[in-house]
């Protein structure tokens, strides 16, 4: 029986099936989650995928933006704008409370993935979010305009310009966690999110030491589920289907799964999307063609139901 699960997760997306997946696995689940989008504003460290998947699992989340807590207020951010403070980026008042903990306690010297966890237990999750890494890391996309920071291009420019490249800015000086790397070791399955397969998911494996993890735990016999967060040609939030074309990949669930070849071991695609199931499976690719579409939290658990039942399918025999 699949016990102990890693997730690598982003934002929105990876958020709901960490939701679906805690239902059924509570503290068997870690969250490996992309902190390359993180930014600072107004001098407060801000790292919005893994807040949006915390406030999730507290069950806190705005369930209208997909994104920061319910019932959340903006007094500062009016205030900051009478100030003349750019305020493209809207932080909550209650979020900001996570930011100013978070900040103080960097400037304590006190480590990412601890802070994390004191922010979860606080808020009573029961799975365990791990920071992808301690080190700072910022994704960046080139556009026709030259590089721009990755909020700069995600939320002040809307998504708009066509992104040609990516890079992530310290990644080679950073390491992966001893936490992840324990996780990584005692999965029974590692799950990877229906996020941005390029800025949400890339960064994560880019980290140096959580690829090679992930391939020992599949050398182990630990299956990879690859969930599609491309249906029907469309992203289901967020730019993705735009970046797949630009960046030179068919929009579609084939597109992303011929991003996650030799990373995967299933693949899990939409209904809508049935017709591609031959052509995913000529990559190598198990496949598993169910409703991935997460409305509200029993489509969460109903996806990620059929996550653990694909990966118990498989020979999975952590030993
Ligand atoms: N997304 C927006 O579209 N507009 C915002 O003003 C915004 C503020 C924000 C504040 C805190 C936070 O944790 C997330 C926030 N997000 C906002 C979402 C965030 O930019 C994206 O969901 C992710 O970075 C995409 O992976």
């Amino acid at each position: 029986v699949i016990e102990d699960v890693v997730l690598l997760a982003g934002g929105v997306g990876g958020a709901k099936l960490a939701h679906g997946l805690q239902a059924h696995l509570g503290s068997g689940l870690k969250v490996i989650v992309n902190t390359a989008d993180d930014l600072e504003r107004h001098g407060l460290a801000i790292s919005p995928d893994h807040d949006t998947v915390m406030y999730t699992l507290a069950g806190i989340d705005n369930r209208e933006w997909g994104w920061g807590i319910e019932g959340e207020t903006f007094a500062t951010s009016e205030m900051l704008e009478r100030y003349g403070e750019p305020t493209w980026f809207r932080l909550g008042d209650r979020d900001l409370a996570t930011h100013i903990v978070r900040t103080a306690r960097l400037r304590a010297g006190h480590r990412v993935t601890d802070i994390s966890r004191d922010l979860q237990r606080a808020l009573g999750v029961e799975a365990t979010i791990l920071p992808m890494t301690d080190a700072a890391v910022r994704t960046e996309v080139l556009t026709d305009e030259g590089w721009l920071e990755f909020q700069e291009y995600f939320v002040h420019r809307h998504q708009e310009p066509e992104v040609r490249d990516l890079r992530f800015n310290g990644i080679e000086e950073a390491e992966a966690s001893p936490e992840v790397i324990a996780a990584l070791e005692a999965a029974h399955a590692i799950v990877i999110a229906p996020s941005n397969p390029f800025v949400s998911v890339r960064p994560i494996l880019s980290v140096p030491g959580i690829e090679a993890g992930l391939q020992t735990a599949r050398t182990r016999g630990a299956p990879v589920v690859a969930v599609s967060g491309i249906v029907g040609g469309k992203a289901l939030k967020g730019p993705a289907d735009r970046m797949l074309s630009s960046l030179g990949y068919e929009a579609s669930a084939l597109g992303v799964a011929r991003e996650y070849t030799g990373i995967a071991d299933i693949f899990v695609l939409d209904v809508q999307d049935a017709a591609l199931e031959g052509a995913i499976g000529d990559l190598g690719l198990r496949t598993v063609v169910t409703d991935t579409i997460m409305a509200d939290a029993e489509g969460r658990a109903r996806v990620a139901a059929a996550v653990l039942t694909a990966a118990e399918g498989t020979d999975a025999d952590p030993a």
